[in-house]
């Protein structure tokens, strides 16, 4: 005979399991920040209906899961019809009835049901937009706030943390039309108290150095970029001196540093040991003595550390470029970060490789590069439990959806970059961070310069 605890146990235990059973998948084709399609999924249980997007970058890595995109001359070839008819067809099939909760056995069915390394059957895009909008489901399931369901998932016990936000405000290399090779140009409020004053910094820098640029260039170069920050038509070390003027102007010197995303996969020159920081000129206009080894680079790279507040550099090198890497995590990593994009792609067969190769040592975390939240996480801890930071990330391509701010708290990764307090679908990650900052109250962290390693198996 069952004893009465017992019988309540497995009841509640029950119940809980039919309240978040899947019993809808709907996928759908919207638009992005850049105006091409992208993949959103509804999850619909008996607590209602959770709907998650998937974005999409630019400067894509080679080596990561498969964008399922259609071809053709509809939306220029990105039309994601396939991937939407995928979610609605295999793998609905697939995790209908499932228990929402159960994030780990919803991703492993669904990565089963595809049956390559890639996703490339039936696209990670669709893959993903699933695992969101479940993990969605499974926080209203277990009655919590998202970010405290990632914290759950992950064995995170205190989600408190805010990350540190990387402000991108200039915006170059595949991102904007000026001549700029690197990518990105963060400001960082390190000397921030609390995730609001970072806010405040970060938002006074930016207006700060909108004069600036306008002072120098005019008015046309005040346009911005894809994430929001501005595209002048600058050189790498004149948009480091204007960040510093307008932090200076701003009053805020003291409490910024400075980072970069050199995205420089996009400008390595194949089969050869070089890099054109001129890649956007082409024909008799291109400047040769842009062109630079890999050792020209490690100088520069250094030169630019000793001259400014550097703290992060992301992509210093190409993704096939490993010894490279190395040789620049040798020579500054103790000081500065080195964050693997292209590098790692999110992929914990990367990481580990990088890992043992002592090529990097933070991970930049984009979820769209894998395709689950179960793999983003097992990359997550991978990366803390060797010692590495963890940057959340945004892609140049965007939606309205704010997910990757519950994943930086509830993941306790410290830092996070989702482009200038500039555009609606990068502040909806910012206001999203505020709010959770709001809700913890008195608990919220800040780890300031400790970004590198905020306390979760830190
Ligand atoms: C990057 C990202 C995001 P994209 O390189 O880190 O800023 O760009 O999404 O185009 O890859
Ligand atoms: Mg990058």
């Amino acid at each position: 005979m069952l004893s009465n605890t017992i019988r309540r146990s497995v009841a509640s235990a029950s119940n809980k399991r039919f309240m978040s059973a899947i019993t809808g998948v709907q996928g759908r084709e919207i638009i992005d920040s850049r105006g091409n399609p992208t993949v959103e999924v509804d999850i619909t249980t008996s607590q209602g209906t959770f709907t998650a997007s998937v974005p999409s970058g630019a400067s894509t890595g080679a080596y990561e899961a498969c964008e399922l995109r259609d071809g053709g001359s509809r939306y220029m070839g990105k039309g994601v019809l396939q991937a939407v008819e995928n979610v609605n067809t295999v793998l609905k099939d697939t995790v209908m009835g499932m228990d929402a909760a159960d994030q780990r056995a919803i991703d492993d069915a669904m990565i089963a049901a595809d049956g390559t390394p890639n996703k490339n059957n039936v696209g990670a895009n669709a893959i993903l937009g699933i695992s969101l909008a479940a993990s969605k489901a499974g926080a209203s399931a277990a009655g919590v706030p998202l970010w405290k369901h990632y914290a759950n998932l992950a064995g995170n016990p205190n989600p408190d943390v805010l990350p540190v936000p990387c402000f991108n405000v200039i915006n170059g290399g595949e991102h904007a039309g000026n001549k700029l090779a690197f990518q990105e140009f963060f400001i960082i409020p390190t000397g921030a108290e609390t995730f609001s004053e970072s806010m405040a910094i970060g938002c006074e820098v930016f207006h700060n150095l909108k004069q600036v640029i306008k002072k120098k260039f005019g008015g046309d170069a005040t346009l911005i970029g894809d994430e929001g920050g501005f595209a002048p038509p600058c050189d790498v070390e004149s948009g480091l001196d204007m960040l510093m003027e307008a932090s200076e102007k701003a009053g805020h010197l003291d409490k910024i540093t400075v980072g970069l995303d050199v995205a420089s996969s996009e400008f390595k020159v194949a089969g050869k040991d070089a890099y054109d920081l001129d890649f956007k000129t082409t024909g008799a206009d291109k400047d040769t003595s842009m062109t630079l080894s890999g050792d020209e680079m490690i100088a520069f790279y250094k030169s630019i550390i000793d001259k400014y507040p550097i703290v992060t550099i992301e992509d210093p090198f190409d993704q096939d470029d490993w010894e490279n890497w190395s040789k620049i995590v040798a020579a500054v990593g103790k000081d500065v970060q080195i964050v693997g994009d292209d590098l790692t792609v999110t992929n914990p067969i990367k990481i580990q490789q990088a890992i043992e190769e002592k090529s990097a040592n933070c991970l930049l975390l984009k979820v769209n590069q894998i395709g689950s939240i179960s793999e983003s996480i097992d990359a997550v801890k991978l990366s803390k439990q060797n010692g590495w930071g963890v940057m959340t990330s945004h892609r140049s391509g965007e939606t309205e959806d704010s997910y990757i701010a519950d994943l930086a708290v509830g993941l306790c990764t410290g830092q996070i970059k989702t482009g200038a307090p500039c555009r609606g679908e990068r502040t909806a990650k910012y206001n999203q961070l505020l709010r959770i900052e709001a809700v913890l109250g008195g608990a919220a962290k800040y780890p300031g310069m400790g970004f590198r390693t905020p306390s979760w198996m830190g």
